[in-house]
């Protein structure tokens, strides 16, 4: 596989490849870096560009003059090495301060100082050239439906969402946000589980138009939703701003494997998605933004399986890429996909012009029992995707 390319426009968050190894049960098995180590390594693998939440390049309590010492250390190793810098975040999740949430605790002098933080972080995106604000509101929830007034702590979510919105119209920057679901973990429930609940919440905002979505892979496998079908309804709606590729091995805690490394054949058809896009509208409603990965390099691992983890991401993602794209190429692909009626779903159920009246008073022949009989081959276009993946 060739190697990849700024081109290719692959990104890591810094906590990915910078993530020491420490869970519930046991210490880091791993040093940390410093950013600007990551991101020269980064750039030597072929990224493009990289991501980080403010916490990432300074500690929580570092006085301003350091934090911005070291934002700028970092902004100056990436533009030395040619990286963008697409995306930054805020961690409001980590301190003990939000261990019930930052936009949403039901301590207010918390939400009023989570709040100046997602700013400060906002601040700093814009400063570093990203185009994204990520939200990820994992501490945002619960484990006790007692604890809560769940209509108005949807409000302070509302409320937290349209005043970060807000701040970036009237400061005039060139910055999207994009909200990250996630259904559990480390909350018992997560607000905003899935990409629906989040377009649901992105509906009633203020300044809606700047807010879309940064689904995770993994984030809808562990509700047991469909990631590819999460990423179309979220381009169907204009809000498939960002990504967060990873790997999810079925219903348990956040793995946060490698692209590929969970369900192969869903990752394919991701792929397939974000080269190819729709049948009836290749280009029209293409995604066009970074091939984001959110992973964790395996505790097992040491400094050597942080690149070589880093390095499976993109390699992955190449070969399902240049395997989607012989599939959709393929005639007997493209027969299959007539034959599976897939061009005949773009054309309207109702004539042009066509009135219900019109409609409902059409003497129209309907064959139940030959539409009952239809032979669809469903299963052999799937197939053909086998012959192409592992054929
Ligand atoms: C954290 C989380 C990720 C989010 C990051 C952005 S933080 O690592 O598990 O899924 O994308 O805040
Ligand atoms: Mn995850
Ligand atoms: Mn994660
Ligand atoms: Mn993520």
């Amino acid at each position: 596989m060739r190697k990849p390319t700024p081109e290719d426009k692959f990104s890591f968050g810094l906590w990915t490849v910078g993530w020491t190894g420490t869970d519930p049960f046991g210490t880091s098995t791993r040093p940390a870096l410093d950013p600007w180590e990551y991101s020269d390594k980064l750039a030597e693998l072929g990224a493009w560009g990289i991501t980080f939440h403010d916490n990432d390049v300074y500690p929580f309590d570092a006085p301003v003059d350091v934090a911005k010492a070291r934002v700028a250390q970092l902004r100056d190793a990436a533009a030395k090495a040619g990286l963008v810098i697409e995306m930054v975040t805020t961690n409001t999740f980590s301190h003990p301060c939000f261990k019930d949430g930052g936009l949403t605790a039901n301590d207010r002098s918390v939400r009023r100082f989570g709040l100046r933080k997602v700013l400060n972080a906002v601040d700093i995106a814009a400063e570093s050239g990203a185009t994204t604000f990520v939200m990820w509101g994992g501490r945002e929830g619960a484990e006790y439906d007692s604890s809560k007034d769940l209509y108005a702590a949807l409000d302070r979510y509302k409320e937290g969402l349209d005043t970060v919105a807000g701040y970036i119209k009237s400061q005039g920057y060139d910055l999207r946000i994009g909200l990250e679901p996630k259904p559990n973990e480390p909350r018992g429930d997560i607000f905003l589980p899935s990409i629906g609940h989040a377009l649901g919440l992105i509906a009633e905002l203020e300044h809606g138009d700047i807010v879309g979505l940064n689904p995770e892979t993994g984030h809808e496998q562990m509700a047991n939703l469909n990631y590819t079908h999460g990423l179309a309804q979220a381009l169907h709606a204009k809000k498939l701003f960002h990504i967060d590729l990873n790997g999810q091995k079925g219903l348990k805690y956040d793995q946060d494997l490698c692209f590929g490394h969970g369900d192969l054949l869903s990752a394919f058809f991701t792929v397939d998605l974000l080269v190819n896009g729709f049948p009836s509208d290749p280009e029209g409603s293409r995604y066009t933004g970074p091939i984001h990965f959110d992973y964790k390099p395996s505790r097992t691992e040491g400094m050597q399986g942080i690149w070589d983890s880093a390095k499976a991401n993109m390699e992955t993602y190449l070969m399902l890429a240049e395997k989607a794209r012989a599939f959709r190429a393929d005639p007997a692909v493209q027969q299959l996909m007539t034959d599976n009626g897939i061009f005949d779903s773009a054309v309207p159920t109702l004539a042009a012009g066509e009135s219900v009246a019109d409609f409902l008073a059409a003497d129209e022949p309907f064959d139940a029992d030959a539409a009952g009989a239809r032979e669809y081959r469903f299963v052999e276009l799937y197939q053909a995707a086998m012959r192409h993946l592992v054929g």
